[in-house]
This record gives structure tokens, C-alpha cells and sequence, in this order.
């Protein structure tokens, strides 16, 4: 099953990114640090071109911090083994609760590589972008140290561009988040509507419930024994879900597991972080 979802507000998202850009001094593109690889949209690669860019791993606190290592060393290697004539690039992990730590990496790394404010402006320019629930109000509202933008658990918040004039000077603005037409492979859709980038309404819950299950088996089945008292592992992600369905009560007349309820459990319990601290994917060796 292959995931779409670009709604009409995200095509007029992307143009005024595109009409943006030219007078931006840096780009803060926020990955989400469970799926770095999923969750960088090409689309804004299209339109960022040759800006200088901080891609900020959000969300830090939920990821396996071994694999978030891996990841910003990969993204690190991605940047210098690059021959074009693309803007800098830096990598960042960051999570908002802890926000004196996730304002000081991003000032320093907006520093190291911003461009100096274009056309005689005093004032840099940055623009936060990204998919769908990564964070970047979020983070927008700790770099401002105050609540200026709306923020919720749900993909597509923010839909207008909100601008921000920062302590330091910086004016930055906050965006919509967009998606791209086609997610090419399926197992990235996958792993987006699992971590919450994509609406419940747009995706068939069991299944996106049961990928997540095969996933957390096969890479993660000591943290789902220990969440879900599990006294043996379960041979497949369809008899993980009925197990979960079974401990947690999740039943209908007669006894039936609910698998619905069951996928509820198993979402939720990942996108809160209540199984662990779990990386999607992992940067590929070589
Ligand atoms: N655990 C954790 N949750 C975070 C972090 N940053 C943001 N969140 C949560 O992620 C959810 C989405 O945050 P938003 O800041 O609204 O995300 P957004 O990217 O602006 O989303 P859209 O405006 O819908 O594109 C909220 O429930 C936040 O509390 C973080 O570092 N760690
Ligand atoms: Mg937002």
C-alpha cells in the first residue's frame, strides 16, 4: 500500500517558499532524528538550491541516540564528499525540552555557515522548513523564547508563513509543512504515517500499525518484551498486534481482539516515546 497526501494548502505552501528563498541568508530544515532519511523532502532540496542549511535532527529525545550519532556523522560525510557548488550544509541534533541546549546549537550552527545578510540588509534571514509535525513551531517558539507560534500533535498546524524577529537579531519565519507529490518508496510512507507526519485520516491504520510492529521486531523486540510484558516474542507483527490487543484489553463482544484499538496502542505508545527511545532507520553503511 503506497502513501499519498499533498493537499491543496501545501502547493501554495511550496510557492511561497519558492518566492522566499532568494532573500533568505540560511535555511533550517528540520528532519525528523526517528527517519532522517524519510523525512527530507526533495522538494525543498529543489527549492532551497545553493542556500546555505542547517538540517536539525528534531526530536532527538525519541531517537536512539547510537543511531543519531551515525546519522549526523553520515550527513556530515554526504556534505564533504560533495563536488557541486551547493550551499554548506551542517547537521544538528536538537529536542525542545531541552531548550538553553537546542538555542546554542542552532545559533552556532546558523553562524558557521550563514551567508551575510544579501542587498545591504543588517538583519540575517532564515526560514524553518520541513515536513508535516516535525517540530518546527516547536522550535520556533524556543528560539524565541516565548509562545508565538500555534503548535499540536497533528500534521499540518501551521498554515500560513508566521514571522519571528529573534534576541540575537536573526528574523526568522516559520512555514507550513510540506510534503512532495509521489513518496517513492512505500516503506518511507510507511514509516512517515507511523511517526505522525501524515493524518490518521489519510492512512489505513492496522497496516501502517502493522509495519511499525515488523519494524520494532526486528530491530527493537527488548524494548516491546519489556513495554508489553511480552513472556515470549511473538513470531510476526500480526500476532505482536493481537498480543498487544490481548494485554491491553483491546477486546470486542465475545472476546475478539479489537485490532484497531490494538494499532491505537502500538502508534500512540511509539509516537510518545513510551517504548523507547527508537530510530526508523538507520543511514546506510558504505
Ligand atoms: N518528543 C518531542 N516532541 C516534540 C519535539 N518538538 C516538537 N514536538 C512535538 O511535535 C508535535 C508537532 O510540533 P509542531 O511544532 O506543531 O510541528 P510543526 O512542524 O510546526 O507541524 P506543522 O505546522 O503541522 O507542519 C507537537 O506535539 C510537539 O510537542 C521534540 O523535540 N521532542
Ligand atoms: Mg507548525
Amino acid at each position: 500500500m503506497s502513501i499519498q497526501w499533498y493537499p491543496g494548502h501545501m502547493k501554495k505552501a511550496r510557492r511561497l517558499l519558492e518566492e522566499a528563498m532568494p532573500g533568505q541568508d540560511v535555511v533550517i530544515e528540520l528532519l525528523d532524528a526517528r527517519m532522517p532519511r524519510a523525512s527530507e523532502n526533495p522538494v525543498l532540496a529543489e527549492i532551497r538550491g545553493r542556500k546555505p542549511c542547517v538540517k536539525v535532527l528534531s526530536k532527538s529525545d525519541l531517537a536512539d541516540p547510537e543511531v543519531t550519532r551515525l546519522w549526523i556523522e553520515h550527513l556530515e560525510r554526504r556534505e564533504s564528499a560533495r563536488t557541486d557548488d551547493s550551499g554548506r550544509v551542517v547537521a544538528i541534533a536538537v529536542s525542545t525540552d531541552r531548550a538553553a541546549e537546542a538555542r546554542k546549537r542552532v545559533a552556532e550552527a546558523c553562524s558557521a555557515i550563514a551567508a551575510p545578510p544579501t542587498r545591504g540588509r543588517k538583519t540575517p534571514r532564515a526560514m524553518i522548513v520541513g515536513i508535516p509535525n516535525v517540530g518546527k513551531s516547536t522550535l520556533v517558539n524556543v528560539l524565541a523564547r516565548r509562545q508565538v507560534a500555534k503548535v499540536g500533535d497533528e500534521p499540518a498546524v501551521t498554515k500560513q508563513k508566521q514571522l519571528v524577529m529573534l534576541d540575537n537579531g536573526m528574523a526568522l519565519s516559520d512555514n507550513p509543512g510540506i510534503m512532495w507529490p509521489r513518496i517513492e518508496d512505500p516503506r518511507s510512507g510507511m514509516r512517515l504515517a507511523f511517526g505522525g507526519a501524515i493524518p490518521d485520516s489519510a492512512i489505513d491504520y492496522e497496516s501502517v500499525a502493522l509495519f511499525g510492529a515488523g519494524l520494532l521486531l526486528a530491530t527493537y523486540p527488548e524494548l516491546l518484551a519489556t513495554r508489553y510484558k511480552l513472556p515470549s516474542m511473538p513470531a510476526d507483527a500480526d500476532a505482536l498486534l493481537d498480543e498487544i490487543g490481548r494485554r491491553r484489553g483491546c477486546l470486542r463482544a465475545g472476546g475478539v481482539i479489537d485490532r484497531h484499538k490494538a494499532a491505537d496502542v502500538l502508534i500512540h505508545d511509539f509516537r510518545a516515546g513510551a517504548i523507547g527511545r527508537i530510530s526508523l532507520e538507520r543511514p546506510k553503511s558504505g
